[in-house]
């Protein structure tokens, strides 16, 4: 049983009481991944909108070879993936470097534990032979507590989870896991790319209402976990691609004028109608500040790999 002390030192109601708070309200989007949400977040990437899922996926059983033949990596390797997921992408070039008798060990990182030991189970039936070591956690607490010793690293941030993170936040983050690598060692990065807008528009704003419960799905953790008292009803999903920018920009919007409750915050938050409550970035990069982002922090970019439509590129970058 939690006493209230621990409940309000966890981060999550820390960051909703700074959030609900703020001048412009706010929830980080890295909390929609509870169980719930990360079940919503698994049925976006099958939508036919959302492509983002789909051209990584085509790059990585694609271009393995192509990937495989630019790793600097003479003998034995690491592959480390931060946030790997159902890591089913990953398994494309697994499955190529395996059949090609590379000396490869993979540790993936993710803060999910039941992902990582589906992940686990997926690997041992279809790669029996390859040595997987899942870590569960904060991708930096497993980096700092882990002795990746002298053995030389591919390092795997996939999924364009960069455009997640405002642009100062994505340089701190390659900055750090640009720390935690030794000179010679590789990251292959996701980033979604400007397209049409209008396709970006449908991938976030999709006709299935998923990316709108995806949304309210914050909501209702905080009714869950902290005892909120929000009536999701009452608020609606915004977001709009700003083709200037590369971003898209995601929102609650309060229907009415209303209050609502968080106990375990003891809170009463007042809302406005029509005000919002800011959810996600997602921002789309050009080729220009994917390269500029690689040299600011660090890093030389080696290649950049692409989908067919070139919606998407996984860059391959090295310390
Ligand atoms: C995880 N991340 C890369 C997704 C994205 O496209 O920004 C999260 C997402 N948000 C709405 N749809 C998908």
């Amino acid at each position: 049983m939690h006493s209230s002390s621990t409940i309000l030192q966890s981060p999550f109601a820390e960051d909703v009481r700074r959030g609900l708070l703020a001048a412009q309200k706010a929830i980080p989007s890295k909390y929609f991944y509870d169980d719930a949400g990360s079940r919503l977040f698994q049925d976006i990437m099958q939508m036919p909108e959302y492509y983002l899922t789909r051209s990584e996926m085509e790059i990585l059983s694609l271009h393995p070879a192509a990937i495989a033949a630019a790793l600097r990596f003479s003998g034995p390797f690491t592959i480390v993936e931060l946030g790997a997921g159902d890591g089913l992408k990953t398994k494309e070039l697994l499955k190529y470097l395996v059949g090609q008798s590379a000396q490869v060990k993979y540790l993936p990182i993710d803060i999910s534990g039941e992902a990582m030991q589906q992940l686990q189970h997926k690997l041992a039936t279809s790669l029996p032979d390859l040595d997987v070591q899942p870590e569960v956690g904060d991708y930096f607490e497993v980096l700092e507590r882990l002795d990746l010793g002298q053995q030389p690293s591919l390092f795997l941030f996939l999924g364009g989870n960069i455009g997640n993170y405002e642009p100062e936040a994505a340089l701190a983050l390659l900055r750090l896991i640009h720390r935690y690598m030794q000179p010679g060692d590789q990251l292959l990065t996701g980033f979604d790319l400007r397209k049409n807008p209008r396709t970006i528009q449908l991938a976030y704003d999709d006709p299935h209402g998923i990316t709108r419960a995806f949304n309210l799905n914050l909501l209702w953790r905080i009714n869950r976990e902290l005892g909120g008292t929000f009536e999701p009803d009452k608020f609606d999903f915004y977001c709009f691609y700003n083709p200037y920018n590369g971003e898209v920009r995601s929102a609650l919007v309060s229907l009415t004028e209303q209050q609502v409750r968080v106990k375990a915050l003891d809170l009463t938050v007042h809302f406005r109608q029509n005000e919002l409550i800011k959810t996600e970035l997602s921002r789309k990069y050009t080729l220009e500040e994917v390269d500029a982002l690689a040299a600011a922090s660090g890093f030389h970019v080696e290649q950049h790999f692409f989908d067919c439509k070139h919606y998407f590129t996984d860059s391959l970058w090295v310390k």
